[in-house]
C-alpha cells in the first residue's frame, strides 16, 4: 500500500499543479450555539477485551494514555456484552449449551476496569447483558451480583451503565428480538434495582440503546419506542456510528468527502426522534464510533489518514448538538487510538491536542470558499478554548482538517480576530511514509512520549492571524486565539 501511495504522490506532484484556497471565515461571539459535556471526548473498549488475558492493567504508558485525555467516560461494552456473565462458572454455562456462546468476567478483571477508570480520571460506563431474560422481561439476577459486588468493594460511585449492544443488529443464533418499548421497560427495571441500593448508585448515569442503524427501519423503530418508555429515565440516548466497512476499504476512503454527509444523516435521524418523545431534551451521545467498522482498515486506521474522518466527526458532532462521543477504540483492532504495546498511534495524538486546546462551548461560525464552488474539502469548526495554563478565559480555538490531496487553503479569519495574534498547530505526517505514517509532526516536529510518564510540550507557532491560518494540502490544524476576550468563552 505504501508503494502505492507514494506512486500515487509522484503522480500528483508531476501532472497536478498545486494551487491555493482561500476561505473566509466570520465568527458569532454572540451566542453559545451548544455546550457539549467536559467528557465530550471518550473511548470504549471492546467488551471482547475480557478475552485477551495479556492486557495489561498495570503499563504505565496506558495510564499515562488514558490520563491525557482525562475527564472521559472509559465505556467498555459491544457485541460481546450480550453475551457476557458476571462471576459465573463459564464450564457450566458452556455446557448448558447458550447461544450466542457465554463469556464471563471474573470478579478482579471487573473490580481492574474500574480502578483503571478511576485512576486515571475517568468513569467506567459498562455494558450489562441485555440477552438475559425472565420471560418477556430483563432478568437482573446476574446484574444484582455485579451491583452487590460495586457495594462491597466500595466501586459504586464509580460506575455508569448501559444495557444491551446493537439490539437492532440482534440476529446471532439464539439471540432474541426486542421492540424499543420492552427495551424502554428493561431500562426502567434497571433503573429500578439501582434505586433499592439506598442511595449507593444516585450518581449513576445509565445510557442506552446504543442502535446502530439510526436511520434503518428497525434502529430507528427501537429507538422510537425506547424514547417512548425511558425518554425521562436516563441520562442520554446513545446511538453508534461508522462510515464504511474497515476490510474493504483503502487508505482513499479516508481522504474522501462524500462520507461526511453521513454523519450528519445519523444525528439528523436521532434528534428527530428525540424532537417527537415525552423528553425532546434528552441528551443524545454517540455511544461507540470510529471511521469503519469490522476492526478498521489494517495498516490504515492506526496511521496519520484514519484523523481526518475522526477531526471532522468531533467538529461536526459537536456543531450538531451531540454531547459526548466514544471512539471505538482505546486499544485493540485496527482502529486503536494505541498499538499493542501501549504506545501512541496518530488518533491518539490528534485526540489529546483536541482535549488541551478545545472547550465545551461551541460557537457559529460562517466559511465561505473565495475560490472554489465548494469547499467540501476543507472543513472548519470553532469552539471555546479549554481552560489551561496556557490560555484563560474568553480565548477561541479553531480547528480545520485539509482532505485536498494537491492544494493548500488559508483560512482569513475577519473581524476583529484579525487583528490578534493566533497560536498555530499544525499537524503533519510525522515520516516520510506520508498518509501512511505511524506518526504525527506538530509544527515540523514528531510527537512521541518524552518517557512513559511523560507526554512531550505542545509547541504552538505564534504569528499574527492577519497573514491567515495556511492548511497545507492532508493535513489538519488548531489555532488558538488567546486575546480573544470572547464574554461567552469566560
Ligand atoms: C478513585 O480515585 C480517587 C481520586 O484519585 C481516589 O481518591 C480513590 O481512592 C479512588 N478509588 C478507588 C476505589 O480506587
Ligand atoms: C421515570 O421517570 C418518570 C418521570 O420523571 C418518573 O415518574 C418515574 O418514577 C421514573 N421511573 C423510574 C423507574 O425511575
Ligand atoms: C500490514 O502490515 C504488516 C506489516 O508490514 C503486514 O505483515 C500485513 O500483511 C499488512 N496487512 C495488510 C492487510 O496490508
Ligand atoms: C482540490 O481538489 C481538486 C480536485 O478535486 C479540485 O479541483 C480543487 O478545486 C480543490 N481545491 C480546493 C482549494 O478546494
Amino acid at each position: 500500500m505504501t508503494s502505492v501511495f507514494r506512486s500515487f504522490l509522484v503522480l500528483t506532484c508531476l501532472f497536478v499543479v498545486a494551487k491555493s484556497g482561500q476561505l473566509s471565515l466570520t465568527v458569532d461571539t454572540t451566542a453559545v450555539r451548544f455546550e457539549v459535556e467536559t467528557f465530550f471526548l471518550s473511548v470504549n473498549l471492546d467488551s471482547s477485551l475480557v478475552l485477551d488475558k495479556h492486557f495489561d492493567f498495570n503499563s504505565q504508558r496506558l495510564h499515562t494514555l488514558l490520563s491525557g485525555l482525562s475527564p472521559c467516560i472509559l465505556r467498555v461494552g459491544g457485541s460481546s456484552a450480550d453475551c457476557t456473565y458476571f462471576d459465573s462458572p463459564l464450564e457450566k454455562l458452556k455446557q448448558a449449551g447458550l447461544q450466542p456462546v457465554p463469556e464471563v468476567i471474573s470478579k478482579p478483571y471487573w473490580s481492574q476496569l474500574v480502578r483503571l477508570a478511576n485512576a486515571t480520571g475517568s468513569r467506567l460506563l459498562y455494558d450489562l447483558n441485555l440477552q438475559l431474560r425472565d420471560g418477556v422481561q430483563w432478568s437482573p439476577l446476574n446484574t444484582v451480583k455485579l451491583l452487590q459486588f460495586a457495594v462491597d468493594e466500595g466501586l459504586a460511585g464509580l460506575i455508569d451503565f448501559e444495557l444491551g449492544n446493537e439490539p437492532d443488529a440482534y440476529s446471532k443464533q439464539g439471540q432474541i428480538r426486542l421492540t424499543g418499548e420492552q427495551i424502554g421497560e428493561d431500562f426502567l427495571m434497571l433503573k429500578r434495582v439501582l434505586n433499592s441500593y439506598g442511595g449507593h448508585f444516585k450518581n449513576t448515569k445509565v445510557v442506552g440503546p446504543d442502535v446502530i442503524m439510526v436511520t434503518g427501519k428497525t434502529g430507528n423503530a427501537i429507538l422510537k419506542g425506547f424514547a417512548k418508555v425511558a425518554g425521562h429515565n436516563v441520562t442520554a440516548m446513545t446511538v453508534h456510528q461508522y462510515y464504511f466497512r474497515g476490510d474493504q476499504a483503502g487508505w482513499k476512503d479516508y481522504i474522501n468527502p462524500k462520507y461526511f454527509p453521513l454523519l450528519a444523516d445519523t444525528i439528523s435521524s436521532a434528534k428527530g426522534v428525540i424532537a417527537s418523545c415525552p423528553n425532546p431534551s434528552l441528551p443524545l451521545w454517540i455511544g461507540e464510533t470510529s471511521d469503519s467498522w469490522h476492526s478498521g482498515t489494517a495498516n490504515v486506521s492506526d496511521r496519520y489518514v484514519s484523523g481526518f474522518l475522526w477531526l471532522e466527526k468531533l467538529g461536526l458532532s459537536a456543531y450538531m448538538g451531540v454531547g459526548v462521543v466514544m471512539r471505538q477504540t482505546f486499544y485493540g483492532g485496527n482502529y486503536g487510538l494505541m498499538n499493542h504495546n501501549y504506545r501512541p498511534n496518530p488518533d491518539y495524538w490528534l485526540s489529546y491536542i483536541y482535549k488541551k486546546l478545545v472547550g465545551s462551548r461551541v460557537l457559529n461560525r460562517k466559511v465561505s470558499s473565495l475560490t472554489v464552488d465548494d469547499n467540501d474539502d476543507v472543513r472548519v469548526y470553532v469552539q471555546c478554548t479549554k481552560h489551561s495554563s496556557r490560555y484563560g478565559a474568553g480565548a477561541i480555538t479553531l480547528y480545520a482538517l485539509n482532505v485536498n490531496v494537491s492544494d493548500s487553503t488559508t483560512i482569513t479569519v475577519k473581524g476583529a480576530l484579525s487583528l490578534q495574534r493566533v497560536d498555530v498547530y499544525l499537524l503533519s505526517p510525522g515520516d516520510k511514509e506520508g498518509l501512511l505514517s505511524k506518526y504525527v509532526s506538530l509544527n515540523g516536529q514528531q510527537l512521541r512520549l518524552m518517557d512513559d510518564k511523560t507526554m512531550p510540550e505542545l509547541k504552538p507557532v505564534s504569528q499574527p492571524a492577519s497573514i491567515g491560518i495556511k492548511l497545507p494540502a492532508l493535513t489538519f490544524a488548531f489555532a488558538v486565539f488567546p486575546d480573544a476576550n470572547v464574554k461567552i468563552c469566560w
